[in-house]
């Protein structure tokens, strides 16, 4: 079996600046990671499947709302802990992240940030477990970068709210015990309901085919006049910047985690480099992979310093949307081209799963298009500089 010898990059010292708790949940990461997923995720992602096994063992590493406050059940750390679980998740595989970034960011943080007492009481010690998982449904087959258009909707019923429509791509929908489901009143206006497996009319069929985050499971949520509880609505924020505020949070964990893949990438590629003869010598010593090596190291040595500043900023609350939208795309897009790159440093040996790049660069597409593409990321941030939103051309619609 191969022995995962990661070792992360870190040449302007950043670790100088992370505290002893902060090396501490890195480790602790970092040793589950090394001895209970790395030896099983090439399995897992060939046949598309989640380890539901791992479960238990990220909720005890604390992967699970590990900034949600102690007393609902969560670990009570700072964002920057927050971004070093994500980042020693994917630096081993996307999909792992994904299933925990769901957990914490869009099913807790708004149980926590919108839900009652009575909610959060309910379900949040046992999302921090793992006992419970759950996911969020806020995609539709026809409204994927613009939500605002949403079809999902429910009726006043009493005691209760009847809700139709359905939700697709979505991550940890197939396994989830709860649903977070974004869906609109009989006046228009969005809300966040609590949906439990079981529920009649409610399905989740797992979508298949995907060539990408195979090691994470997807799927749709369907809802046919399904009776939901209106103590399973969240009170405390409704309209479209509910689930907005919470994908702040799961672009901001994905910022960090998309690095931790991007310094996997670099990590094996230096070694390899430094290991494999070619000419009777090692290819490290050539100037064209020299080239590689030190561009990737600047790329991720930049993100490294934005993602780090970009956590203590959210640590004081003062990281804003599109500060998150740019280190989110930035680093993405850094990830793509150094795995691509460490991936030829490889040669052919690169394609093969005995090394992960291949499985980086393939994952590294969903996590270009979800939580906000590339491009709406890039509009963001000119919305933010100029003032002018340049999602919607008027004039056609
Ligand atoms: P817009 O008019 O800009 O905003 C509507 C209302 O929301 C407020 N708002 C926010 N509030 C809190 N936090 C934020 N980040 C906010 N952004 C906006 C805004 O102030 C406004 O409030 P109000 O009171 O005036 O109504 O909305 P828009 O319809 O023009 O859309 C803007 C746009 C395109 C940026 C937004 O829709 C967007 O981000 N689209 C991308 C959709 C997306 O990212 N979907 C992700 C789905 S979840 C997922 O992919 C999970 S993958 C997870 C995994 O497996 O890891
Ligand atoms: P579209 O919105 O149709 O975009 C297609 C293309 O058009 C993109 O290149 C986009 O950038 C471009 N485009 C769209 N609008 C504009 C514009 N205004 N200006 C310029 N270009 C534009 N969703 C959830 O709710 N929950 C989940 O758990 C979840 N998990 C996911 C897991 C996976 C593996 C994937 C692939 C997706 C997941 N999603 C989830 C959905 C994800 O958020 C959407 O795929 C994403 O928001 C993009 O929507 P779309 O796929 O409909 O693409």
């Amino acid at each position: 079996m191969k022995t995962d010898q990661y070792k992360h990059p870190d040449y302007y010292n950043l670790d100088d600046l992370y505290s002893d708790e902060h090396k501490l949940i890195r480790d602790v990461a970092r040793q589950w990671v090394k001895k209970e997923v790395s030896p099983i995720i090439d399995e897992h992602y060939e046949k598309a499947t989640f380890p539901m096994h791992l479960l238990k063992g990220l909720g005890e590493i604390g992967a699970f709302g590990p900034y949600i406050p102690v007393e609902y059940g969560g670990s009570g750390l700072d964002q920057i802990s927050y971004g070093i679980i994500m980042q020693e998740l994917e630096r081993c595989d996307s999909g792992l992240r994904s299933t925990a970034s769901v957990q914490s960011s869009l099913v807790m943080y708004p149980i926590w940030k919108y839900g009652s007492e009575e909610q959060k009481m309910r379900f949040l010690p046992k999302l921090a477990t793992g006992e419970m998982m759950g996911c969020f449904g806020l995609t539709e087959a026809d409204y994927g970068s613009n939500p605002s258009g949403m079809l999902s909707n429910f009726k006043d019923d009493g005691d209760n709210v009847i809700l139709n429509g359905s939700k697709m791509w979505i991550s940890n929908a197939p396994f989830a015990n709860i649903a977070v489901v974004w869906a609109k009143d009989e006046s228009g206006r969005i809300h966040g309901l609590i949906l439990e497996r079981g529920m009649e009319g409610f399905s989740t069929p797992e979508m298949h085919g995907k060539l990408s985050l195979r090691a994470s499971s997807t799927g749709e949520l369907i809802f046919e006049n399904v009776r939901v509880p209106k103590s399973n609505i969240l009170p405390n924020r409704s309209g479209l910047g509910a689930p907005l505020s919470c994908l702040d949070s799961a672009r901001y964990g994905i910022a960090w985690g998309a690095l931790g893949a991007a310094m996997d990438c670099y990590d094996q590629a230096l070694r390899y480099s430094k290991e494999r003869i070619q000419f009777g010598v090692p290819i490290a010593s050539f100037q064209l992979v020299q080239k590689k090596l030190a561009e990737m190291l600047t790329e991720i040595t930049k993100a490294q310093l934005l993602t780090y500043r970009l956590g203590q900023l959210r640590n004081d609350g003062k990281a804003t949307t599109a500060q998150i939208s740019m280190a989110k795309r930035n680093n993405v897009e850094i990830a793509v081209n150094v795995a691509r790159e460490a991936r030829q440093i490889h040669g052919g040996m690169g394609i093969t799963s005995e090394y992960s790049m291949m499985r980086h660069m393939a994952n590294l597409e969903s996590v270009l298009t979800y939580e906000g593409t590339h491009d709406i990321h890039l509009l963001i941030t000119g919305m933010d500089i100029t003032g002018i939103p340049a999602f919607t051309r008027e004039s056609l619609l």
